[in-house]
């Protein structure tokens, strides 16, 4: 990459890791653990999200940010389930940044809100490098994508702190090693976390939730 370009990069992401911090103050102010989910298109986030919701929805009052590069799809999904919802259409742009979601949290009635899930775009790549102000980024990859993603796309890996393996229940139909996946990711960041979940059997959505309900708690404690 070229200096000119290097530099333009470095403003464009100090621009967001500025409205990013203030992000993070806001929704701190409120008590809310966020989580911004990454993943590439198609893993399983919005059904993962569903699962989710229906799960933690009695105990947790729960919002969600959903982007899209087009359609509002997912909000639409996410909506039936009866929560707050908001949709980010990027118009064309790979990843959701910090501005976007600010404007977004201003719709939201956050001292309503305990728990923020951001559906970022359908990009392994892109969404990796914008802090929205989240608390936790979290990676998602399907078995259906092969056990090498770790290894191709580490960026995301590194950066997040929990991985969820999606789709399990597919596992016996494919040629898909766990095991192997489990440890490319781990040559990336071996502090990963892993969940194993299927949001058709239901597999590991207990330990998810739980996990969740967790870190809601263990963060308001934490202020
Ligand atoms: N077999 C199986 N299919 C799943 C599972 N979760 C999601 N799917 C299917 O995978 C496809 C994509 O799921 P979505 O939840 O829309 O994926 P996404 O990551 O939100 O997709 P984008 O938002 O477009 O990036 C859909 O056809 C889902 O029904 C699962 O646990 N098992
Ligand atoms: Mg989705």
């Amino acid at each position: 990459m070229s200096s000119e370009r290097v530099e333009v990069k470095e403003k464009v992401l100090s621009a967001n890791d500025q409205v990013a911090a203030e992000n993070r103050a806001l929704l701190a102010a409120h008590g809310i653990y966020s989580v911004n989910m990454i993943s590439s298109p198609g893993s399983g986030k919005t059904t993962l999200l569903e699962r989710t919701v229906d799960l933690l929805k009695p105990s947790l009052r729960l919002g969600v940010v959903a982007g899209d590069v087009q359609t509002r799809n997912d909000a639409e999904r996410l909506e039936r389930h009866g929560i707050p919802v908001e949709a980010i259409e990027t118009g064309g742009g790979c990843h959701l940044d910090a501005r976007q979601v600010a404007r977004t949290l201003a719709l939201l009635d956050l001292p309503s809100t305990d728990l923020l899930f951001i559906e970022n775009v359908g990009n392994l790549v892109c969404p990796s490098s914008f802090d929205l102000g989240e608390s936790e980024k979290i990676v998602l990859m399907s078995v259906t994508e092969g056990e090498d993603k770790p290894l191709k796309y580490p960026a995301a890996f590194r950066r997040a702190r929990i991985c969820v393996i999606t789709k399990v229940d597919l596992v016996p139909h494919l040629d898909f090693s766990t095991e192997r996946a489990v440890d490319n990711a781990r040559s990336v960041n071996p502090d990963l976390r892993f969940f194993f979940t299927s949001s058709y059997s239901g597999e590991g959505l207990e330990e998810w939730g739980g996990w969740l309900g967790e870190r809601v708690e263990e963060y308001r404690r934490g202020r």
